[in-house]
């Protein structure tokens, strides 16, 4: 493709693309989408991140978004994709989303983890870590979802650097968390929702993963996930299960989601994607469209009810 006219939502792409299309994409739409720079990846690919906002004096409540933080979920940077091309081609027309827009801004993370993004096109498709190297260059990549300051390495993860599940040297040892980490600190008063999409498995997953205490607001975070949950079976009739990742998938220490709700922020969510197991992490391109579209409504199930709540 050349223009943003032809770029494909339904097909995979690879980083060089997803550049460039972020790139067409705020030249297309001035004023409402900016593309903003927020660190260097471990081998020193840029991550920026959108901003959609509508001109306000007043300063808005965010929701933040990121897709990718694991190299072979490739229908998450797609979902990103399309959540950010839906929200700026309806915006003017669909009342729901004007209304969205004209009370939240959104950060959207398409690729969190860029280099294992590359690499899982380039050489090994079922790569799932980042590309840090590791004692003396034998064993490659940090899990960075089990890197984030909260319970670091307590559980669910492995201080062994060939493991699937590696937490990294210490707490945020990676510099893909820590970019992400010191960016939405800086940021968490007004961050209310936090939102970081994977496959597969078909989960809405609430804090938390390092234990099965659950946050002060659990009742609340599964009864708009379960809302969620059934406004996207409507779509296709795609079933999802929502619960506590301690509860309902196995413990993991480390996550972005528990680190985020631990900071404060109230409603933090991680998003299991199709499918179930069928094809796995090789979802074929035929099911992209109608996976974002269910998940689209799922995600804006979510963001009506934390609008009612903030606005
Ligand atoms: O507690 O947030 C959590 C766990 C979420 C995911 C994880 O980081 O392990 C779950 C897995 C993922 O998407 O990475 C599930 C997939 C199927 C896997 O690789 O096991
Ligand atoms: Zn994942």
């Amino acid at each position: 493709w050349r223009s943003l006219d032809t770029y494909s939502y339904t097909k995979y792409h690879p980083m060089e693309e997803i550049y460039q299309w972020m790139v067409q994409i705020t030249e297309k739409y001035p004023g409402v989408v900016t593309q903003h720079f927020l660190g260097m990846t471990y081998e020193t690919r840029p991550m920026y991140y959108l901003k959609i906002s509508q001109p306000s004096a007043n300063h808005k409540k965010i929701i933040w978004m990121d897709c990718g933080i694991h190299a072979r979920e490739w229908i998450a940077p797609a979902f990103c994709q399309w959540f950010v091309k839906e929200i700026l081609q309806n915006y003017k027309d669909n009342p729901r989303i004007g209304r969205l827009l004209r009370n939240l801004d959104f950060y959207v993370l398409p690729v969190l983890n860029i280099d294992g993004y590359v690499y899982t096109w380039t050489t090994d498709r079922l790569w799932r870590k980042s590309r840090s190297s590791h004692n003396n260059g034998t064993c490659f990549g940090t899990d960075l979802n089990r890197n984030f300051n909260v319970a670091w390495c307590s559980i669910g993860a492995s201080k062994d650097c060939h493991e699937l599940t590696f937490c990294g040297t210490g707490p945020v040892s990676e510099p893909e968390t820590k970019a992400v980490s010191s960016f939405v600190e800086s940021q968490k008063e007004s961050i209310v929702c936090f939102l970081t999409m994977h496959s597969y498995g078909q989960l809405i997953l609430t804090p938390y993963g390092y234990t099965k205490n659950k946050s002060s607001n659990h009742e609340e975070l599964i009864q708009v996930g379960q809302k969620a949950a059934n406004a996207l079976k409507k779509k296709h009739g795609t079933n999802y299960r929502v619960g506590s990742s301690a509860d309902i998938l196995y413990t993991t220490s480390g996550s972005s989601r528990d680190w985020a709700r631990d900071i404060g922020i109230p409603f933090s969510y991680t998003f299991e994607l199709r499918d179930n197991g069928t094809y796995g992490f090789i979802l074929p391109a035929s099911q992209i469209q109608a996976t974002c579209e269910e998940t689209m409504e799922a995600v804006l199930s979510v963001l009506d009810d934390v609008y009612e709540k903030y606005w």
